[in-house]
């Protein structure tokens, strides 16, 4: 057939080198941009079966999001603007492995399976972040979906969660918004300046609000938005990308790993800051206080934060609908116990991974989900849209009701449903704090983190010996490691420690809780000495942290 000559053709130009091999990870193929030109082509053509089958458009987007900037990768974005589904992620890993010969082979064994119809007509739209090597991999997308007749919509620069939004306004007919970045910027600042609208007073300080761009996208996208916020947000904008190198010093993750604030920003004391990654779908907050300590406002402080704010305006529009947050197993303790005890919400936890938490956030009526790293965003089930939207409507309501089920319609506006999105979480967290009239101190005091410390182990063996249960918070190999870590636990008050396999690194995680940062760290280093003992740990042994 014609239409596979020209895919053959043009995989030459995109070889695969023999023998690598990449999976599908917590967050798609990731790994130094060298090894990425045929992985680029191939998820091109897997995209273009993806849209023949579902006879809708799909995205693909080229980011490494908060890897280091040499590094490059792929997410693909199944029609509702979602992560794709597990059965394609395998597809993804299949074509991505196949040897230069058998690509044929792999991508009608694909077709077949999937009893996909060829002659139905292909979407595909493609954005990058701004790696250097983002615009030649997006072009290997690009060349990918046509060679197998796909039509393509490249939108350059841009960030991942605004290329999740173009694909659900694409597939909602614009029901979701207009597909354009233009589009993306009105509908999320018309819902913001009515959400500030209900903010009284509010001072130049309190619009103020200094933001990390991580020499990335999200800087660039921030400036293009800033006039559509009219004011009502002050940003100041430090490591915009115009002399710093992507995530380095900088960024979301930088900021959560080492609890220090980033390079390049200059902090008043008690401002709110916050930080980006390097493609804009994560962010946290932090201030330092009058004595210089610095704190940390995470995804478990956004999730508590917006949560509380939902369920006050549930109770008094008078709305009978379930809220639940969804965490991982990375959450702060005292995230969980003040959300079950005090907030009395239900909790969750899933595994790492955002299609996890997004997954178990839609069997409820508003579902909350955020990773403790920042990447979060809320869910609301159809019926609940629908309650809410009649309740604006209703002619009977009190002024009470009507004020409170109209700040839930503009949050709803405001919130990227599809996936975590730095610029809306942000949108969000500061009109909620500008409507209660919070400080970011006062945000930070709604629970006390106990203190913690994540550290990595490089084991020589493939990582996943270290198989893991319950949410990722009990490991079930290599033997004898649990039972290390429950016992080592034990010396210490408050505590908590699990380890599991990276998605994204070819490491071991490990994490530890407790009542002092001392405790924390000790833990830390004593399961890191368990998981180098009892998984085959490579280089010299881990160092106590102090
Ligand atoms: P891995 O490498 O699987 O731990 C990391 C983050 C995830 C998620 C992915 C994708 C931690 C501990 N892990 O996954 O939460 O965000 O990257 O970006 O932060
Ligand atoms: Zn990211």
């Amino acid at each position: 057939m014609a239409q596979f000559e020209e895919v053959s053709q043009k995989s030459k130009l995109h070889p695969k080198p023999e023998g690598l091999t990449l999976q599908y990870g917590t967050a798609g193929f990731r790994t130094h941009a060298k090894h990425l030109d045929h992985i680029m082509f191939r998820m091109g053509l897997l995209a273009t079966l993806r849209s023949k089958k579902t006879k809708s458009t799909i995205g693909v987007m080229v980011t490494a999001s908060h890897n280091p900037e040499e590094d490059n990768g792929v997410k693909l974005i199944d029609p509702m603007g979602e992560m794709v589904t597990a059965a394609w992620e395998g597809y993804a890993t299949q074509l991505a492995n196949a040897e230069q010969d058998s690509l044929l082979k792999e991508l009608k064994d694909i077709i077949k399976k999937e009893d996909i119809d060829m002659s139905e007509p292909a979407s595909v739209y493609v954005g990058k972040d701004t790696r250097p090597s983002s615009a030649s991999l997006s072009q290997a997308v690009l060349d990918g979906v046509s060679s197998l007749g796909g039509k393509t919509h490249d939108y350059g620069l841009v960030t991942t969660p605004q290329l999740h939004y173009m694909v659900c306004c694409c597939n909602t007919h614009g029901c979701y918004g207009s597909p354009t970045v233009e589009g993306y910027y009105q509908k999320l600042s018309q819902a913001f300046l009515q959400l500030t609208q209900n903010a009284l007073n509010r001072t130049d300080d309190q619009k103020r609000l200094l933001v990390d761009g991580a020499n990335g996208i999200g800087a660039l996208k921030m400036r293009e938005m800033e006039p559509f916020l009219r004011s009502e947000l002050q940003v100041v904008l430090s490591n915009d990308g115009s002399s710093g190198k992507l995530n380095h010093m900088c960024g979301a993750d930088y900021v959560k790993v080492q609890q220090k604030a980033p390079q390049g920003m200059n902090m008043g004391v008690g401002e709110r800051c916050c930080s980006f990654d390097g493609d804009a779908d994560r962010i946290v907050y932090y201030y330092t206080d009058s004595k210089g300590c610095f704190h940390l406002l995470d995804g478990d402080k956004i999730a508590t934060l917006i949560s509380t704010y939902l369920k006050e305006l549930l109770t008094q529009a008078g709305l009978n609908l379930q809220i639940a947050v969804v965490q991982t197993a990375y959450a702060n303790g005292s995230s969980t116990r003040y959300l079950e005890d005090v907030m009395k919400v239900t909790v969750c936890c899933t595994k790492t991974g955002v299609k996890h938490l997004h997954h178990a956030a839609q069997e409820y009526d508003i579902g909350v989900y955020f990773e403790a790293n920042g990447h979060g965003t809320v869910l609301f089930s159809k019926a609940a849209q629908k309650q809410i939207q009649e309740l604006v409507k209703d002619p009977n309501a009190n002024d009470e009701r009507k004020r409170a089920v109209k700040l839930l319609e503009s949050t709803i506006n405001l919130i990227n449903q599809t996936v975590g999105d730095a610029i809306s979480d942000m949108l969000v967290i500061e009109a909620v704090l500008a409507i209660r009239g919070m400080s970011a101190q006062d945000w930070d005091a709604i629970y006390t983190d106990l203190p913690n410390r994540q550290l990595k182990v490089t084991v020589c063996a493939d990582r996943r010996v270290i198989d893991t249960t319950d949410a990722e918070r009990r490991a079930v190999s290599p033997e004898g490691l649990q039972d290390t870590i429950d016992t080592l636990v034990k010396k210490y008050k408050s505590a908590r420690s699990f380890v599991r396999p990276s998605g994204t690194e070819d490491v071991v995680r490990v994490y530890a809780e407790a009542d002092t940062q001392e405790s924390a760290d000790s833990l830390a280093h004593e399961v890191s000495l368990a998981v180098y003992r009892l998984a085959g740990g490579i280089g010299d042994e881990p160092k106590p942290l102090h």
